[in-house]
């Protein structure tokens, strides 16, 4: 059976720009044809107060991808990448929060109770916003996503397809949630996803390497893993 709308995967185009040093090999990608994809590096996930805490998680923890990031986006800019931001939330009415994700823990602590960056989780509140150091500029999209992955029930795969994306330099947080699922998503949609694992970070840093582990295992099942250094590297050569 075919499906109702069979994905027409692009081969690598021209010749790749530049060779990425990454695991579990390194990979050649053509730099013109990449997008830098920063997930959820939002107040709610970074600052005391917010989602991430209420879960029960320190926050502190995130903090060490801030730097790496920011370095990342800058070269990502200076080089003329399309550098998309992503943040998780809601609708202020809760109409796209399924049950299943706002019934867990003490109903105070939810999604949409209030908090001291203003509604958990909920679209249009300081929390829900991406943290300063980060800030997209004017031009740069940022995709409003109500699930972990970034390409569920958003946009983000036609911005990609109308830009002629074929690569994704992944960062954000946290590791084993928004960043894996938003790279498996990406994986069956055809794109090469490589992860640079200091510019990503989890509430559990075994979580976090168990999550990298994953995406490079079996000659790179989901995509490859990198870091911000080599990347800079090859933006600035490729
Ligand atoms: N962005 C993202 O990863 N959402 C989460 O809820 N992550 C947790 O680790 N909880």
């Amino acid at each position: 059976m075919t499906p109702a709308s069979a994905p027409g995967f692009r081969r690598q185009s021209s010749v790749p720009a530049a060779v990425i040093d990454a695991e579990p090999e390194p990979i050649a990608v053509d730099l013109d044809r990449t997008a830098l994809v920063i997930i959820d590096m939002q107040r709610d996930f970074l600052e005391p107060g917010g989602f991430g805490e209420t879960l029960g998680n320190d926050v502190s923890r995130l903090a060490a991808a801030v730097e790496p990031c920011r370095a990342v986006i800058e070269a990502a800019r200076n080089r003329g990448m399309l550098v998309v931001h992503t943040r998780e939330g809601h609708l202020p009415d809760l109409s796209d929060a399924p049950p299943a994700k706002v019934e867990r823990g003490q109903p105070n602590l939810r999604i949409g109770a209030p908090g001291p960056m203003g509604r958990i989780l909920i679209r249009g509140e300081p929390g829900h916003d991406i943290i300063p150091a980060l800030y997209p500029v004017p031009g740069e999209p940022i995709i409003d996503k109500p699930g972990k992955g970034a390409f569920y029930a958003t946009g983000l795969g036609q911005l990609l397809a109308d830009k002629g994306i074929e690569n994704l330099l992944v960062c954000g947080v946290t590791t084993e949630v928004c960043v894996n699922t938003t790279v498996r998503e990406a994986n069956d949609r055809g794109y090469r996803c490589i992860v640079l694992a200091d510019c990503c970070a989890s509430y559990f840093p075994e979580f976090h390497a168990a999550g990298l582990a994953m995406i490079k295992a079996q000659g790179g099942i989901f995509g490859w893993v990198s870091g911000s250094k080599p990347v800079i590297t090859a933006m600035a050569t490729g």
